[in-house]
């Protein structure tokens, strides 16, 4: 994995871990937003109306950024008014690439063969990650946003009138509750599972999976008689999180070293992620084969020989959360 240098791509490393051995994520780049009238969003310029056919997604099936747009698009009913490319799950040398794997596709937008050109093509001089999720602009050539908290705002608020299965994940009378609880399972599991696999000192890492353990024993005691976070309705969290827990037993717990106990322990949290598995639209999202291939052998520096744990395996032929009821916690 590289990054790039005034529009270039180079394979210089980011610079996200600081001298203590933390995992700092950097800020994505492109924060404009669609609206339903194309007037401006919170931030960046204006000019983006919700139209059909005139934005695409970017995704890997590997990243739990991207699954959550994924999951926007295919729940809301977006799969004709907004198209996808999904790149191969393994982003080495030359970062996020268009090439043959199942279930990948090529980039009938912008005919690339590597993410970065689409980068280079929106700015010139960046300088900085290429990410997924990616939403397009085809109209205007540009990313539109690159950071997947703000696009799945975008798809369940400007696409309202074009989305074939409308709900809403974002109502005005709590939205305060979900801001706090995004911060919290943002912090503390989310880039939590990456603080942990991406420290470089023990204190670094043994201080992600305190938060990270903490944070899902009082999830599972939130959960304990509730369906969702908030009750009996989904909101924006509940999709926020769900890609976090799919991957946990799988990667998080070997790859990631967040292996205090696996999440299958946890009754309440793995009753409430089959749940959102089974929500019209959401098992489609999940291809285990693309998550499995990328952690492992994406990630060079963890996994340098790029072995799969043989537990990790597991989850491609029956994953842990279409079994039988999981154990009584420890
Ligand atoms: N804050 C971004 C994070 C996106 C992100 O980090 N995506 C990862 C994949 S899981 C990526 O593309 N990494 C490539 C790299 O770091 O070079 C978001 O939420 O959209």
């Amino acid at each position: 994995m590289g990054i790039m240098i005034s529009g270039v791509w180079t394979d210089t490393e980011s610079r996200e871990v600081r001298k203590d051995g933390r995992f700092v994520r950097s800020e994505s780049a492109f924060r404009s937003w669609i609206t339903a009238d194309g007037s401006a969003g919170p931030t960046g310029p204006g000019g983006f109306a919700a139209e059909s056919g005139r934005y695409h997604l970017y995704v890997s099936y590997a990243c739990p950024w991207a699954h959550r747009a994924l999951i926007y698009r295919s729940v809301l009913g977006l799969e004709e008014v907004i198209g996808v490319s999904v790149v191969h799950p393994v982003n080495r040398d030359s970062g996020w690439a268009f090439a043959a794997y199942p279930g990948a596709t090529d980039d009938p937008v912008n005919g690339a063969r590597y993410l970065h050109e689409l980068y280079a093509k929106a700015d010139p001089d960046y300088s900085g990650k290429v990410t997924v999720p990616v939403l397009w602009d085809a109209e205007r050539s540009t990313i539109v946003n690159n950071e997947s908290s703000e696009i799945i705002r975008m798809l369940g608020q400007a696409f309202r009138p074009l989305a074939a299965r409308w709900a809403e994940f974002y109502p005005d009378e709590l939205r305060d509750e979900i801001d706090a609880l995004n911060d919290f399972t943002y912090r503390n599991v989310n880039n939590a599972v990456y603080r942990s696999g991406f420290a470089r000192t023990q204190e670094a890492y043994e201080q992600a999976v305190a938060a990270l353990f903490d944070a899902l024993d009082t999830l599972e005691e939130r959960l304990d008689g509730r369906r969702y976070l908030l009750g009996e309705r989904i909101v924006e969290t509940d999709w926020r999180l769900f890609p976090t827990l799919i991957r946990f037993d799988p990667v998080y717990y070997f790859h990631f070293k967040c292996n205090r106990r696996p999440l299958s322990s946890y009754r309440n949290i793995m009753r409430y992620t089959r749940d959102l598995l089974d929500h019209p639209g959401v098992r489609e999202t999940v291809h285990m084969d693309h998550i499995i291939d990328h952690y492992y052998h994406a990630h060079k520096r963890i996994n340098p020989l790029g072995l799969i744990p043989v537990g990790a395996y597991a989850a491609l032929d029956g994953p842990p959360w279409s079994g039988p009821d999981p154990a009584e916690p420890a």
